[in-house]
């Protein structure tokens, strides 16, 4: 080699270092932005709402979902703050959640919320604190959760009274029914009694049962008779968590089943919802059982959708979709709840905070190692911060296009769209995505059986 060449690849090489340096202190940079936004909204619980499931961010108050304090937000908060290595935070919570939290409430609840954010954030407590009083508390909520599966069909009523075991409401859909295994299996896993995971896989597989004789699930059916109500089959709210957990609970547990049974589900889905208007790449609503497109809408939810198929091996599917969500994003500057993408006009403004479009560009960034997703990330989390912040914490939008905002901070807000936005930029040894399965709620479940 001639020394020019040499000289120029010296300097190529230096320069290139000082843009991976660079690259990796932004990061670093946006990683303790996060953080401090997520002090903030947690010093407004602190201040304001302590000891309640939540924060009214407007009011300035706490909030009880279910007629008794059940901690929602420090528990489903708890974690991120060990991620965080927010650690006197932690302490904090760690001290409430043992002192105060009680199930013996005569109290109905909903099942599948209670179960994807304060059991599951029970058992990543446990596995990441080491700490037994969490994983008795999982398993007294999961003992007083059962009844729930005494229907006739074995797929879950949807509230339970926590300390009487009456059960309540049979209107449900796939996503309550199928978003149940991560946690009840972990529970299995971790006390050795598997009554928890066959009650959640025959949910599971029971829901999958059900499906049309061209492999769709619909949106609603009853859970004693197992009959259909809702024939609308898409990947957004009442189903998309069935779909997520499908592929994840053969991740984390290896069953066979759960993979066959995505395997097939998929395949339906990207047959028959899948959707080109002017070059981009959708998912549509459509008739479960002849696969005829009913609505050409896609929202916040839906947008869990590239991450799932990033994770199980679909990136080109993934990519596409992920670039049709920052454009719903990008289109009023904050995503809509329901967007129509053929006729380009908001459906539903509400942003509640979520995070799944948040939830994709990590996954997407993880997997592919493609910083433009970071660099989207950091444009979602700056709307957020710009359009949400209030004093006390941060709020709700009740429309995207005005950006009026509305009196509710969520405890996911703290669970996971903070969480998957410091985790874009932090450091990704904090979670191994070989042995981690997210539940949908973001706990980290670490596979340690
Ligand atoms: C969360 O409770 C979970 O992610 C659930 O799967 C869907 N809804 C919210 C977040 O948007």
């Amino acid at each position: 080699m001639n020394l020019v060449r040499l000289a120029a690849l010296i300097l190529l090489a230096a320069s290139l270092g000082a843009a991976q340096q660079h690259r990796i202190a932004e990061a670093d940079r946006l990683a303790r932005e996060v953080r401090e936004e997520f002090l903030h909204a947690w010093n407004g619980y602190k201040t304001y709402a302590w000891g309640t499931d939540g924060l009214l961010p407007l009011s300035k108050k706490g909030y009880v979902t279910y007629g008794g304090p059940l901690l929602l937000t420090p528990v489903d908060a708890f974690d991120t703050m060990l991620l965080m290595g927010l650690t006197a935070e932690a302490e904090e919570t760690k001290r409430l959640i043992l002192s105060s939290l009680t199930f013996d409430q005569d109290i109905s609840v909903k099942n599948f919320e209670i179960v994807i954010r304060v059991l599951g954030g029970l058992l990543t407590a446990h596995q990441m604190t080491g700490e037994p009083r969490f994983l008795s508390l999982a398993e007294d909520l999961g003992r007083r959760l059962l009844p729930v599966f005494d229907s006739p069909t074995g797929l879950p009523y949807v509230n339970v009274n926590l300390r009487t075991g009456a059960v309540e409401r049979t209107h449900t859909n796939p996503a309550e029914t199928g978003t149940l295994l991560i946690e009840f299996g972990t529970l299995s896993k971790l006390t050795g009694n598997d009554v928890y995971y066959k009650k959640a896989k025959r949910a599971l597989t029971e829901t999958f049962r059900r499906r049309s004789a061209i492999g769709l699930a619909g949106e609603s059916f009853d859970a004693r008779t197992g009959k259909w109500i809702g024939t609308d089959s898409h990947v957004g709210g009442m189903i998309d968590s069935y779909y997520e957990y499908l592929y994840k609970c053969w991740k984390l547990f290896g069953d066979e089943e759960c993979r066959t049974m995505w395997d097939e589900s998929i395949a339906a889905v990207n047959r028959y919802c899948a959707d080109t208007v002017r070059g981009m790449f959708w998912y549509a609503r459509v008739d479960m059982n002849t696969g005829r497109r009913r609505h050409r809408v896609f929202g916040g939810l839906e947008a869990f959708m590239p991450g799932l198929l990033a994770l199980s091996g679909d990136t080109a599917r993934a990519a596409a979709l992920q670039r049709s969500c920052e454009a719903m994003w990008n289109r009023y500057g904050v995503e809509p709840e329901m967007y129509d993408y053929a006729a380009d006009s908001v459906r539903y403004g509400r942003y509640p905070l979520r995070p799944e479009i948040i939830e994709s560009a990590y996954y997407l960034y993880r997997i592919t190692g493609d910083t433009a997703y970071q660099h989207m990330g950091a444009s979602f989390f700056r709307a957020l911060r710009r359009h949400c912040r209030t004093e006390a914490g941060y709020a709700e939008l009740a429309d995207v296009v005005t950006k009026r905002q509305h009196d509710m901070m969520e405890s996911f807000f703290l669970a996971e769209t903070m969480k998957y936005c410091y985790l874009l930029f932090a450091d990704p040894s904090l979670i191994d995505l070989r042995s981690v399965v997210f539940n949908t709620e973001a706990h980290p479940i670490r596979k340690s059986w």
